[in-house]
């Protein structure tokens, strides 16, 4: 049996687009997200968030179950459309729902932590070219500078970006997440935007705010494995990682970009001069914690058709609904590498967790053994680490319910809280029980 001490953090997450709905209450204007959805063959069955889990109406009901949790926080993102409607236009009334919700999590005794952009981009900036464009630096400042006016009093811990690898290459490379473009130019121009807005939105906390709530960053992380030991699939397995984690990670902590991934990119981009002078000291200013969401490794094959997009190979791991690979040991390895190579901030998992199929029963409850195990396997995982002297200081479950699962829509359910979308009925799952079983004898 392993402990944690009393000033642990257990938490559970979501983010706004994926519960919220209300899509154009009290003034909220439209996101990528919603226009995205309605593109043919983008989202599964066409799914959209416009009411997702109605959580704008029901968050009293989502704080309850929070309650019967027993966690320390709930972390949530913002929505940019809620708050700028338009370009220079704030929205009081989209800021008074998220002060309401701040308020019945603090007279609960439930610690906010603030996400402040999870990928709703307002389509106004969208138009001008969105994160493409130099510009949106400054609208991302404009709108977290009124969030910290409005609510940093009472906020125990900002994070300015959610993935931004997700936002920038899924978004803007891939084009499997909104805006859905494939332009490798135009995905790294968004990605150096979003991380100098990181930058910015801390200094000004820091700075004009003088403000002492921790603030960080929060990078989606998975350690790629060669599938063979053969020099290919070794350099197929050190370019995903470039891509998917040490573009993002050096940058941030070291302040540079890696200089064999800039040399694999330089044959898909004109120039690197959107990459300005003093915007690396910018974007690697110091934080107070680092946030890292983990869900799997992967395993990764050569594929000559491409320097950097992987080839997931075959693995015999258990796999979550998802199809990804059930990873808790290649977990430990990547904090020890972090803790060697990068960061001796305090690191907060910001998000970890799976779908799977899941099932009401007859007598109501949802029995998701798949999920409670996966979710005991990595907190223990979190408890060794820290044994080890690791430094974790909190752990967010993903998700709180299930909600819009992106690209997949409501078909992957990645909650701890089964959601009825027809009913909006909320059943705590097995795996929520036992989550809070965790919670309250502080071991696993
Ligand atoms: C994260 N990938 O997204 C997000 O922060 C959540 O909003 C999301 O619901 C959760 O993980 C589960 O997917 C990701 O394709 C989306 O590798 C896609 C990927 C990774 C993370």
């Amino acid at each position: 049996m392993t402990r944690f001490s009393r000033d642990f953090i257990f938490g559970t997450a979501t983010s706004s687009y994926q519960i919220e709905g209300a899509y154009k209450e009290d003034g909220r204007s439209l996101s990528i997200w919603d226009t995205f959805s309605r593109i043919p063959g983008k989202v599964i069955n066409m799914d959209n968030g416009n009411i997702a889990c109605d959580h704008y109406h029901l968050y009293e009901k989502d704080i309850e179950i929070l309650k019967t949790l027993g966690v320390d926080s709930y972390r949530f993102s913002i929505a940019w459309p809620r708050i700028f409607p338009e370009q220079g236009k704030y929205n009081e009334a989209g800021m008074n729902f998220y002060k309401k919700l701040i308020t019945r999590l603090i007279e609960n005794g439930i610690k906010p932590a603030v996400t402040l952009y999870h990928w709703d981009l307002p389509v106004w900036a969208h138009e001008q070219g969105g994160w493409t464009n130099r510009e949106s630096v400054n609208w991302f400042i404009e709108y977290a500078e009124k969030c910290f006016e409005e609510l940093d009093d009472q906020v125990d811990m900002w994070i300015t970006h959610n993935e931004p690898w997700c936002a920038g290459f899924l978004g803007y490379h891939q084009g499997v997440h909104a805006p859905g473009h494939t332009n490798m130019e135009e995905a790294l121009k968004a990605v150096h935007h979003i991380l100098l807005s990181h930058g910015e939105a801390v200094a000004l906390l820091k700075g004009k705010f003088a403000s002492s709530t921790p603030v960080g960053i929060t990078l989606n992380l998975s350690p790629m494995y060669p599938e063979s030991d053969s020099a290919n699939d070794r350099l197929a397995a050190n370019n995903a990682d470039g891509y998917t984690n040490r573009w993002f990670l050096d940058p941030v902590l070291k302040g540079s970009y890696p200089v064999d991934m800039m040399n694999l990119f330089s044959k898909y981009v004109h120039s690197f001069d959107f990459i300005q002078k003093g915007d690396l000291e910018k974007i690697s200013i110091e934080c107070d914690f680092f946030g890292i969401n983990f869900y799997n490794r992967s395993l990764v094959k050569f594929n000559a058709a491409s320097d950097f997009l992987y080839t997931g190979a075959y693995s015999e791991y258990p796999k979550t609904g998802m199809g990804w690979d059930i990873s808790p040991v290649e977990f430990k390895d990547l904090i020890r590498r972090l803790r060697q190579e990068y960061t001796k901030l305090p690191i907060y998992i910001t998000e970890n967790g799976a779908a799977f199929d899941d099932e009401v029963s007859e007598e109501n409850t949802v029995h998701d053994p798949e999920r409670q195990d996966y979710i005991e396997q990595h907190i223990k995982a979190v408890a060794e680490l820290n044994e080890e002297g690791m430094n974790i200081a909190g752990y967010y479950q993903w998700s709180l319910l299930d909600n819009f699962e992106w690209a997949f829509g409501y078909e992957k359910r990645f909650g701890i809280t089964y959601v009825d979308f027809k009913t909006q009925e909320r059943i705590l799952k097995d795996s929520g029980y036992r989550y809070a079983e965790i919670i309250k004898e502080r071991s696993i």
